[in-house]
């Protein structure tokens, strides 16, 4: 493909991704493009209930449908031992209900069938007999006495308990907290939402019973992490599993763990001895896979009178589902979300975190939240504006007096965490500028006294991504920790290999932008390989922006590895010792006399031929590494939303939306800002339209895209970027994770102006999301549902 207009840079730079030449011609391969030679399919019965006993399962109709190879009970995955399975956060999962079921659309049976009309069709003849339970559908109803006991499959549970979760210092935080001027405290909800990319998940398992090799497509984030999970949890040996994981349609942290639909189509290709494929719809997506967010948060902010901001307490109830399965470092049950001071300069800060159990699907760790700094970041920002809004004090002077400064950095939180790099007072002032802010206040007064509501709202975050370090972070013990491979070819042609999986980031183009940059090898003569356990080095996978911070960083070892052996090789080729070489982008040459070089491809060729090495060089270029981040990375920015409000109606329309992002050392600019326009739909998804509701018997309201509101090119503005750039000190190429940000920051920008615009109102918070109901009654001063 020719793009005149984007030539390929030799490294970091503009360019299109070299996967959409695929893409765009219809070429992708995603797991329900898989086909296989007498490939059977699988379906689930689901509950209608959200509790419920199950009193007996007749599945003897459905078996005698002609086309029905199998049907698959709890009953019968206990005689394997598989009605259970571990979680990510070691809780047990339901893998089919046996006892009773614990949240609406939970997997009670598996067909599995000719082809899925027949298996769909089996469904209904299967007759189950329910005795309903008591529903808890209010994280607040979990814990009160005499709340129906959820998970009583666990011996000796009395309650809906999950765990209690501290961070920061609590006494310190008490003493400045009862000596300061002003406190002020909100209860903060970041609703239920899910992240609903456009690819549900799916599986094609494939048991090859003559060579015990079992190999498993499907729709993972982290398919190294998911084999050995299979691996210990089924007693397959390891090197006998192969999981696949190739295009997908969107992640967004929803295809993370691992679900039923994964481990049954497994259980029925070993049942049947034929392949089995598993696709779920849109409505069982909505209902079963992981959720995000639900966290209801009670913030307390202290300050002087004249806003210097001195110390932060959150208490946070969780709601995990019925199935505690989120996925974060084992450490952190609440995830990252004690990164809540943000970005500002506190004397103390300490949060209670209390996990509970509900009759909803599991997960909580999805829709592009940096294990939970979405949560963290939201309530920061919003109890900053709230804490503006009692002092009626300016959200932007506010936050420019609290930053930290640059001189600070690397700056150690009240919390624990030690930020990398920043200077976040000038990307502040930057899209203050791009705003062009006092003019926009101007307008804002000079509207409000013909009757008319805008609003100007501020968010400022700091993320950290890139799990790792090892020591520090593991999932279900396995340090988090990313490999890399790279293979020169005689001719120069490279292919790198690596643990992590795009989802749709664009890995195939940056990764080999790392490799240009390092080595002076065209992207266009480097394939990346990715997302197949027998092809890839070991590596937790994709999540957490990590993708960059982890192996990006393992990348550029690995091509400087390379360049060492090239090095070797040209001193060879040249007759002079390596000292002698120096390097520049493609090619060695002898200091001083330019003339005298050999470029990196007639260097590969050299290192395969008969040439001479020096004693113990082996030849060929190829290397490998494994990189242990030793801290995360940092990345932050500065978000302003301009929104015009109708208090009558309750409709929002943003009209601008400026966000400066700096994510360090940029690969490909234009990646980047499409990692940003999409996180900041996201926000104005989720503050806007997007809610995970259920009525008080657990039923789901929220079931399809008719009543789960996905943001469109009608409710967002024309994006308007800006970036500085303050490199990773401590990634190999200055690069910080930029995959979640926007999500990440936007949500309170948006909401932020929803409430500024109310401001006059009498309207100091609301939760999201702001729909145009919710704004109705805000600006009435009624209570919003949500
Ligand atoms: N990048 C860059 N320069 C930087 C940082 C990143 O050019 N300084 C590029 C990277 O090389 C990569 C992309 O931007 O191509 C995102 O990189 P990174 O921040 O490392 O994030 P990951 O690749 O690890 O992606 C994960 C992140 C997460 S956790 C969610 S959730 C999310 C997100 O990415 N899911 C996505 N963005 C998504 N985008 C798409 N299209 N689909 C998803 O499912
Ligand atoms: Cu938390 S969503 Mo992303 O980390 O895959």
């Amino acid at each position: 493909m020719t793009v005149t207009e984007n030539p390929t840079p030799m490294g970091f730079g503009r360019m299109h991704r070299k996967e959409d030449a695929r893409f765009v011609r219809g070429r992708g391969n995603y797991v329900d493009d898989i086909q296989l030679p007498g490939m059977l399919h699988g379906s689930f019965l689901r509950s209608p209930y959200a509790h419920a006993k199950i009193v007996s399962i007749d599945t003897s109709a459905a078996e005698a449908l002609p086309g029905v190879k199998a049907v698959i009970t709890g009953k019968v995955l206990e005689t394997l031992n598989l009605a259970w399975m571990p979680t990510l956060s070691y809780d047990t999962q339901a893998v089919l209900a046996t006892d009773k079921v614990r949240f609406q659309n939970q997997e009670v049976a598996f067909v599995v069938a000719e082809n899925h009309y027949i298996a769909r069709d089996a469904l209904e003849l299967i007759e189950v007999e329910y005795e309903p339970l008591p529903v808890v559908a209010d994280a607040k109803q979990a814990l009160a006495p005499g709340a129906p006991v959820i998970r009583d499959d666990k011996e000796g549970k009395t309650d809906n308990h999950i765990f209690d979760w501290s961070a920061g210092d609590a006494e310190k935080t008490e003493r400045v907290f009862a000596e300061s001027e002003v406190v002020v405290a909100e209860d903060v909800l970041y609703p239920r939402v899910h992240p609903s990319p456009l690819e549900t998940c799916g599986a094609v398992a494939d048991f090859d019973k003559v060579t015990g090799k079992l190999t498993i497509y499907s729709t993972t984030q982290a398919p190294h992490a998911h084999r050995t999970v299979y691996a210990l949890v089924a007693g397959l040996p390891e090197h006998k599993i192969r999981v696949i994981s190739p295009d997908i349609g969107g992640g967004f942290g929803g295809k993370v763990g691992i679900y039923p639909g994964y481990v049954l189509a497994i259980v029925g290709s070993i049942v049947t001895g034929k392949p089995v494929k598993w696709m779920e719809d849109r409505n069982e997506h909505l209902t079963a896979t992981a959720f995000a967010r639900d966290y209801h948060m009670r913030g307390e902010i202290a300050a002087t009178k004249d806003g210097k901001i001195r110390a932060l307490r959150v208490k946070v109830l969780a709601d995990h589902g019925a199935f505690n399965g989120t996925a974060q470092p084992t450490k952190f049950p609440a995830g990252f979300f004690h990164i809540f001071t943000g970005s500002y300069d506190l004397e103390a800060a300490s949060c209670d975190v209390t996990g509970v159990y509900t009759n909803k699907a599991p997960g909580g760790v999805a829709y592009a939240c940096s294990f939970r700094i979405t949560e963290a970041a939201y309530l920061v920002e919003r109890m900053i504006d709230v804490l503006a809004y009692e002092l009626k004090m300016d959200p932007a002077e506010l936050r420019l007096k609290n930053l930290l400064k640059p001189e600070q950095f690397p700056y150690t939180t009240p919390t624990g965490w030690e930020y990398d790099s920043g200077d976040y007072p000038r990307a502040l002032k930057l899209a203050m500028d791009m705003v062009e802010y006092d003019k926009l206040r101007a307008e804002q007064a000079e509207k409000l006294s013909r009757g008319e509501y805008m609003g100007i709202g501020i968010s400022f975050f700091t993320e950290g991504v890139g799990a790792g370090p090892r020591k520090h972070m593991d999932i279900l013990g396995l340090g988090m920790a990313d490999g890399a491979e790279l293979r020169v070819h005689p001719t120069g042609k490279a292919v790198l290999r690596l643990s992590v999986q795009t989802q749709g980031q664009g890995h195939e183009t940056t990764f080999a932008q790392i490799v240009a940059e390092e080595l002076g090898i065209s992207p266009d003569d480097i394939d990346v390989v990715h997302g197949d356990t027998d092809q890839t080095p070991f590596g937790l996978g994709t999540y957490g922006s990590r993708s960059t911070p982890v192996s990006g960083a393992a990348t550029a070892i690995v091509a400087r590895k390379v360049r060492d052996r090239a090095r070797i090789v040209a001193s060879a080729m040249l007759e002079v010792s390596p000292d002698d070489l120096e390097w520049e982008k493609g090619k060695f040459f002898v200091k001083g006399d330019p003339d005298q070089a050999k470029t990196i491809q007639e260097i590969a060729m050299a290192a395969h031929s008969s040439l001479e090495l020096p004693e113990g060089v082996e030849g060929h270029l190829d290397a490998t590494t494994v990189y242990n981040p030793p801290n995360l990375t940092y990345p932050f920015g500065a978000y302003i939303c301009v929104v015009d409000v109708d208090p009558a109606t309750g409709q929002v329309k943003v009209r601008r939306f400026i966000a400066v992002d700096d994510c360090g050392v940029r690969i490909n600019p234009m990646i980047v800002e499409g990692q940003v326009h999409g996180g900041l739909a996201d926000g104005i998804g989720m503050a806007l339209m997007q809610l995970m509701a259920f009525d008080e018997d657990g039923n789901h309201l929220g079931a399809s895209l008719m009543d789960y509101l996905l943001p469109t090119s009608l409710e967002c503005p024309s994006w308007e970027l800006g970036e500085t750039v303050t490199p990773s000190p401590h990634h190999p190429i200055g690069a910080k994770g930029v995959g979640e940000s926007a999500t990440v920051g936007s949500p309170a920008a948006v909401v932020n102006a929803v409430l500024d615009a109310l401001k006059p109102l009498g309207v100091r918070h609301a939760d999201m999301p702001l729909t145009p109901s919710n704004v109705w009654r805000a600006a009435q001063g009624r209570p919003i549902r949500t």
